[in-house]
């Protein structure tokens, strides 16, 4: 059996945690990520036989019974995780009841997983229903996307257009725009039932005066996405106090989709007749 400190998803997690830590998004235990592995995966590295406590979930995931994800630990700062893997992540396996999470590795001095675990989980669901190879679902705390929901309208419309406005190629990155929910209470099972459902449609949900979820195939791709919006929003940080001088028009953002070949996009948010 390989060691599983060298697997490629552990050792991604580690990566992919400590950048967003340096890129100040994830402050304290801010932050959470799960990643969905295959049996193969995870069977090169562990016995998935040996499960070395069970977890009950608080929800209902019957639809990923017997699928395994890495996930990052409640309380656990993104920061320490490349350093020390096996204390701040852990391997999980839902189970045939759908409401307990077998651990098979990390969670190491009696962790678990993260407080957000139901959002996750049905995101997981409802990313999957929508896209059989969506692997990853990430949260995170961006500092401009996040400043961006107390002065900008959160209506999902005129907040996906702006986003689009600040960046050439935010409308190619995220054609499908973002979903913003209002501020709610985290780590209940109605923000991860709401978030869910925002998913079916939006691969990006804004979490108003808190961060975002992201999802996506890859680590890489999911990060990549959040990186864009984020992007964005800072541009429009940085220059929403200012009189706008010029932006990105409509007719521009078409002239996009078709150079880049996008079928679907939000084009109801686009303010074409105007
Ligand atoms: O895990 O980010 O939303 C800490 C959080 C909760
Ligand atoms: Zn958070």
């Amino acid at each position: 059996m390989k060691d599983i400190l060298s697997a490629p998803f552990v050792v991604e997690m580690g990566k992919t945690t400590a950048n967003m830590y340096r890129l100040g998004w994830d402050e304290r235990n801010g932050g959470n990520i799960s990643y969905l592995l295959h049996e193969e995966e995870v069977a090169a590295y562990l016995d998935i036989h040996k499960v070395l406590r069970e977890i009950p979930t608080g929800f209902n995931a019957l639809p990923l019974a017997g699928r395994y994800f890495i996930v990052t630990g409640t309380g656990k700062y993104f920061k320490n995780v490349e350093g020390d893997p096996a204390t701040n992540l852990g391997v999980i396996r839902i189970k045939e009841d759908g409401a307990t999470a077998q651990l098979l590795w990390g969670f190491q001095g009696g962790g678990k997983f993260t407080s957000e675990f139901p959002a996750h989980m049905m995101s997981h669901m409802a990313r999957l229903a929508a896209d059989p190879e969506n692997r990853v679902v990430m949260h995170t705390h961006p500092t401009h996307l996040l400043a961006m929901t107390y002065v900008h309208d959160l209506d999902e419309s005129k907040m996906t257009h702006t986003l689009w406005e600040m960046c050439t190629e935010c409308i190619v990155v995220f054609p499908d725009g973002v979903g913003v929910l209002p501020w709610m209470l985290c780590g209940t099972n109605a923000i991860g039932e709401a978030t869910a459902e925002k998913m079916k449609d939006f691969r990006v949900v804004v979490w108003a005066q808190h961060g975002v979820y992201g999802a996506g195939k890859t680590l890489d791709e999911t990060f990549g996405l959040i990186e864009t919006v984020e992007k964005a929003a800072q541009i429009y940080m940085l220059t929403a106090h200012l009189p706008r001088l010029n932006t990105i028009k409509d007719e521009d953002m078409l002239k996009l989709v078709e150079l880049f070949g996008i079928k679907k996009y939000r084009r109801d948010f686009l303010h074409l007749d105007q």
